[in-house]
């Protein structure tokens, strides 16, 4: 390291941790709050890209992929979303299996690779409508993975199931399912939650169910939205009960950091999360969260721009080419058409210096990977 570096380290109050993170020596509360507390994002991002750089070399993954929200109807009314349409709103819809197939096929020329299924929870949807809808996928797109069903809506599906998790989610991996999507997660507060989603499963609950998923052998991601009302000591605590977790359970395959958009929200009152806020996210997820194999920068929320620079703050994973995404419009795009052609997730992957390796859903190279820019995760 250049002297210039060190004393830059020193000045901001990192080189501690730069001494960990040599020393492979984990990150505390304390550490993740001095992260926090200080403006030198670039010797944040300096350590963060080590970490980076050690885990996945020079390599930036992305996938081609669609998602699909099979209901906007919910009964859970958390004040941060603008997506759902509570149970007498006439603006609700459920996708019948034959309007998710239709939807599937309008892209058959693009060799999607993974369909992510998220929505509302719905209390209506009997038990089969969700077994169906995965069989339905595989049937519209023989090969293709699917990601589906946050934590919350298992819980809802084993609620209609009436029979214990494992079963359900035999069921389900019977079905098709091959992982789960790391959304809902919101932030491990108890304020948090009482304030914003208390309808919702609580932390503890949260963390049975992807126990429980995890043991099935189904593996997830796992996700943070900031940007609302949380505490920095809150975001800690959210990270380091992840990195518990995973201790445990070794099922999370990436930690996908989600910019809050208060746009059409009962919060709507708070500003957009800033680019110095997204990249600062991304570099303490990396340092904090040192036994999650993948950080994705999720360019629906961020921009492009953002998750492009992302990949020199801790990011080795863009999601996605996303054609279709309803949950939030940060871009303004009323159109629910937020997509990225192929070519130019390519060219922003080879501009940021980095070498792209399209994956799979579960994080399976599809390009091989070269073997000087390899990492060790
Ligand atoms: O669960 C809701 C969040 C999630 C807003 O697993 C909002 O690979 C910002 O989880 N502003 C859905 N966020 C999206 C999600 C996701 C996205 C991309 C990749 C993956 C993955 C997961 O979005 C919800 C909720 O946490 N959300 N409202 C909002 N106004």
């Amino acid at each position: 390291m250049s002297r210039l570096m060190e004393s830059r380290l020193a000045a901001s109050g990192l080189d501690a941790l730069y001494r960990k993170i040599l020393n492979g020596i984990r990150m505390d509360l304390c550490d993740g709050l001095a992260l926090y507390q200080t403006r030198d994002l670039t010797s944040v991002a300096f350590l963060a890209n080590l970490v980076r750089e050690r885990l996945n070399g020079n390599l930036a993954y992305f996938v081609r992929n669609l998602h699909i929200n099979y209901t906007n109807i919910c009964n859970k009314g958390c004040k941060f979303c603008s997506f759902y349409a509570p149970p007498t709103d006439p603006r609700g819809y459920v996708l019948s299996i034959h309007d998710i197939q239709d939807q599937i096929r309008k892209y058959d020329e693009v060799p999607l690779r993974e369909i992510h299924i998220v929505a509302g929870i719905n209390p209506k949807l009997p038990y089969q409508y969700y077994l169906d809808l995965i069989t339905a996928v595989k049937d519209a797109r023989p090969g293709v993975q699917v990601k589906a069903f946050t934590m919350i809506e298992l819980a809802q599906i084993q609620r209609v199931a009436n029979k214990p998790m494992e079963e359900v989610l035999a069921d389900l991996k019977a079905a098709g399912l091959d992982c789960c999507p790391g959304g809902g997660a919101e932030v491990f507060s108890d304020r948090v939650h009482e304030e914003l989603f208390r309808a919702k499963l609580d932390n503890d609950e949260w963390f049975d169910v992807a126990k429980a998923v995890h043991r099935a052998g189904v593996r997830s991601n796992v996700t943070m939205l900031y940007g609302h009302i949380e505490t920095v000591e809150e975001k800690v605590t959210h990270l380091l009960h992840i990195r518990d977790l995973q201790d445990e359970t070794g099922g999370f395959m990436c930690f996908v950091p989600l910019a809050f958009d208060p746009t059409n929200t009962e919060l709507s009152h708070l500003p957009i999360t800033t680019g110095y806020a997204n990249l600062r996210e991304i570099a303490i997820a990396r340092l904090l969260l040192d036994n999650i194999p993948h950080i994705k920068a999720f360019w629906v929320m961020t921009t492009p721009a953002v998750a492009q620079l992302a990949l020199w703050y801790g990011a080795d994973d863009v999601d996605g080419t996303v054609s279709h995404y309803e949950i939030t419009h940060a871009m303004g795009d009323n159109s629910h058409h937020q997509e990225l052609a192929h070519a130019e997730l390519l060219a922003m992957i080879h501009e940021a210096g980095r070498q792209p390796v399209e994956r799979d859903a579960l994080y399976n190279a599809i390009t091989p990977i070269p073997l000087t820019t390899s990492g060790r995760g």
